[in-house]
C-alpha cells in the first residue's frame, strides 16, 4: 500500500459530553483493533478533551471540524490550530461545504487555514465539492481542480504527506444522496492528476483521498473498493457505534 485509509466521522454539532461518554463506551467492544486502517471522530471542540481521553483506548484519533487561521488574537469565538495540537487532536477538517456556506469561508481562507493546521503539526482535511448546479453545468473538473489548487498554494511538496484531501459533493451532504462510486472515483482519481501535476507522482502516490457525503453503513464497501478512494468521511453513520464500526470493518 502506497498510503494510508482513513475512516474519519465528522460529528457536525452533535452530541453532548454525556452522549460523547456514551459513545465511547458503546464503540470500545465493537471496533477491536483497526488493522489497515486510521479511525478519526472529528468532534465539537468543547468535547475535544474528553474526547483524546476516552477514545485513546480504542486507538480512535481526535480531530476538529475547523480552526482559524491566525495562531492567537482578537478573534472573539475562535479557536486556533495550536490550542488544538496541544489537546492532543491530530486532525482537523477545513472547508467544509457547510462552513464555506453558512459561514463564508473562501478558497482563500481555506488555503490559510490549511497552512495554520499544518505549522501547528496537524494534520488539515481539505473538503472539496461541487453543487449540484455545477454538476449539471458540467464543470465538475474544472471546479475540483481550481478548489485543490487554491486550498494547497503555497504548501510544499515535503508537507503534502500531512495533507488529506476529501471530496464531498455538495448535492450529497446530508440529503441522503450519494454519490455512485463510479462518478465518487472518477471525481477522486481528477484529484490525483491535479496532486500529480503540483507536486509529481510520488506524492500523488501517497496522498489520502476519501470520498464524503452520506456515505454509510450500507454504500461504504462499494465505495471504499474504489482504487482511488482511500478512505470516507462520515456524517450522520458516524454518530451511531455500529454504522461507524461497519464502516471501518468495511475499509480494513
Ligand atoms: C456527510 O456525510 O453528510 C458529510 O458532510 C460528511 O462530512
Amino acid at each position: 500500500r502506497y498510503r494510508k485509509t482513513i475512516i474519519a466521522g465528522n460529528w457536525k454539532m452533535n452530541k453532548t459530553l454525556s452522549e460523547t461518554r456514551a459513545f465511547a463506551e458503546e464503540i470500545k467492544d465493537m471496533l477491536g483493533r483497526p488493522k489497515w486502517c486510521e479511525v478519526v471522530l472529528c468532534v465539537p471542540y468543547v468535547n475535544i478533551p474528553a474526547a483524546v481521553r476516552l477514545f485513546k483506548e480504542s486507538r480512535i484519533a481526535i480531530g476538529a471540524e475547523n480552526c482559524h487561521y491566525e495562531s492567537h488574537g482578537a478573534y472573539t469565538g475562535e479557536v486556533s490550530a495550536e490550542m488544538l495540537k496541544e489537546l492532543g487532536v491530530k486532525y482537523v477538517i477545513i472547508g467544509h461545504s457547510e462552513r464555506r456556506q453558512y459561514y463564508n469561508e473562501t478558497d482563500f481562507t481555506v488555503n490559510k487555514k490549511v497552512h495554520a493546521a499544518l505549522e501547528a503539526g496537524l494534520h488539515p482535511i481539505v473538503c472539496v465539492g461541487e453543487s449540484l448546479e455545477q454538476r449539471e453545468l458540467g464543470v465538475t473538473m474544472e471546479l475540483i481542480a481550481y478548489q485543490v489548487k487554491a486550498a494547497l498554494a503555497g504548501v510544499p511538496a515535503d508537507k503534502m504527506r500531512h495533507v488529506v484531501i476529501a471530496y464531498e459533493p455538495i448535492w450529497a451532504i446530508g440529503t441522503g444522496k450519494t454519490a455512485t462510486a463510479e462518478q465518487a472515483a472518477e471525481v477522486c482519481e481528477s484529484i490525483r492528476v491535479v496532486i500529480r501535476k503540483l507536486y509529481g507522482a510520488r506524492v500523488a502516490r501517497a496522498v489520502t483521498i476519501q470520498y464524503g457525503g452520506s456515505m454509510n453503513a450500507k454504500n461504504a464497501a462499494e465505495l471504499l473498493a474504489q482504487p482511488d478512494i482511500d478512505g470516507g468521511l462520515i456524517g450522520g453513520a458516524s454518530l451511531k457505534p455500529a454504522d461507524f464500526t461497519s464502516i471501518v470493518n468495511d475499509a480494513n
